[in-house]
């Protein structure tokens, strides 16, 4: 008789302080981008899962918002609650950490909210392809990692793809048996509006650099499939002041055509067709307090 290798499966929350990686390492381990990656904190503001599957079984990731103890906004505790709740029905937690910032009292608390968890939690230390000499904290969080009980210490490279491989051998070794949560052809919650909005409100980010208020919300009005094939969109940027709507705007219009132009191209990538996209700027200065 043939042996049955039953098959493993279940859900990996990614957990760390704002920009350590999460998102880049969530896309970069299921093969796809679907979370939206900026270097200004508090990028990821929705729990995102991604799916991946082998003949080991079905892993499906769980990325969330970053943890930041300075409260910024009203979006803050909203976030931080997304994090609390994330960790709840999970099997493995990886904690991911960027060894070129200090350690500091948020890692500190945020390790204190994962401590009495009773779960395979696997230390990874993110962004090992920088040159030693801009990971200043390496041997630190290593010392961390290994006196705070995690069940093992990882070093990767979400960003260069580095060590993954071993990441998921880990996982799986974690993972108890059982059959796959997303059918085989799903590999996310999130749905193509959602992206899209995520995609935007990335390369707001990405244009702007620094001057722009992480404070900006895209909301996509109207998405339709046009007789010619063309994937019409239609998108709103709220920011919260008239100056950051011009910021975004820019000289005659130069940054949000930018804005519209990557996105497009980018979609048009994926999708493998044509696309339109409608950008407008407008201040509203409550959606922050609506956010759930
Ligand atoms: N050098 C290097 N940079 C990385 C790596 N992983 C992520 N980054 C960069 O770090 C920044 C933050 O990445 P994100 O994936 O958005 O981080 P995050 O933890 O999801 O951030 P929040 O959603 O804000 O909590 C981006 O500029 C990434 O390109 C890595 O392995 N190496
Ligand atoms: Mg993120």
């Amino acid at each position: 008789m043939e042996e049955i290798i039953k098959k493993k499966s279940g859900f990996a929350v990614i957990i760390g302080r704002s920009n350590a990686g999460k998102s880049t390492l969530l896309n970069a381990l299921v093969g796809t981008k679907l979370a939206i990656a900026t270097p200004k904190p508090q990028t990821t503001r929705h729990v995102i899962h991604g799916v991946f599957n082998d003949n080991r079984g079905q892993v499906v990731f769980v990325d969330t918002p970053g943890f930041l103890t300075e409260k910024r906004s009203p979006l803050t505790p909203k976030l931080t609650e997304k994090i609390k709740q994330s960790l709840h029905g999970v099997e493995v937690i990886l904690y991911v950490v960027d060894p070129s910032r200090a350690i500091g009292q948020e890692e500190k608390r945020l390790i204190s909210l994962i401590r009495d968890l009773k779960l395979p939690k696997l230390f990874v230390i993110n962004k090992i392809d920088m040159p030693s000499r801009e990971l200043p904290y390496l041997e630190e969080y290593r010392a961390l990692g290994a006196s705070e009980g995690f069940t093992i210490t990882i070093g990767v490279s979400a960003l260069k793809h580095k060590h993954l491989k071993t990441l998921l051998t880990t996982l799986f070794e974690h993972l108890p048996e059982g059959e796959p949560i997303y059918p085989p052809e799903q590999i996310t919650n999130i749905d193509q509006r959602f992206f899209i909005s995520e995609l935007i409100r990335e390369k707001v980010f990405h244009t702007m650099g620094d001057e722009v208020p992480y404070s900006v919300t895209v909301r996509v009005e109207e998405m339709e499939e046009r007789k010619d094939g063309t994937l019409y969109i239609r998108a709103v940027i709220l920011t919260f002041a008239e100056r950051y709507k011009k910021m975004i705007i820019g000289a005659h219009a130069r940054k949000i055509k930018e804005v519209g132009a990557t996105v497009r191209k980018e979609l048009e990538l994926i999708n493998n067709r044509h696309v339109y996209v409608d950008l407008t700027v407008k201040v509203d200065t409550e959606w922050e307090k609506s956010f759930e």
